[in-house]
C-alpha cells in the first residue's frame, strides 16, 4: 500500500517552500525614427500624428530630435505591436517615395 496520506502534509517535517512560478512580464520595444536628408520635415510629423497618436506640437519636438541628434523614439510597445507600427510606417513612407527609415530595439 503506498504511504502517501492525504490528510497530512506528507512532508515529514520539513519545511516545503512551493516552486515560484516564473512569469516574466513580456518584454516592451522602442520604435524609432532615423533622420535622412531627404524626407521632408512634414511628412515626419503627419508620421507621428498619425501612426503615434501625437498632437502637432510633440510631433514636431520629435521630429527636430530626429534632424538634430539622428534618432528619436516615437514610443514603446508590446513586440506585435511595435513591429506593426515599423512595417506600416516603412510601406507608407516608400509608397510616397521617400528614404524613411523606421526601426524597432528592445526597451
Ligand atoms: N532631415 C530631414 C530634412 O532636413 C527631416 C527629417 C526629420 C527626416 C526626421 C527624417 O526621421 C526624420 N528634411
Amino acid at each position: 500500500m503506498s504511504d502517501f496520506d492525504p490528510l497530512h502534509d506528507n512532508d515529514g517535517g520539513l519545511a516545503v517552500q512551493e516552486a515560484k512560478p516564473k512569469l516574466k512580464r513580456p518584454p516592451l520595444f522602442k520604435v524609432i525614427l532615423l533622420n535622412d536628408d531627404f524626407t521632408p520635415m512634414d511628412f515626419v510629423v503627419e508620421i507621428l500624428t498619425d501612426y503615434f497618436n501625437m498632437d502637432e506640437e510633440k510631433a514636431t519636438q520629435v521630429m527636430l530630435q530626429v534632424h538634430t541628434q539622428g534618432v528619436g523614439v516615437c514610443g514603446t510597445f508590446a513586440k506585435d505591436v511595435a513591429e506593426t507600427k515599423v512595417h506600416i510606417v516603412n510601406e507608407y513612407s516608400r509608397e510616397n517615395h521617400h528614404p524613411l527609415m523606421c526601426t524597432m530595439e528592445e526597451a
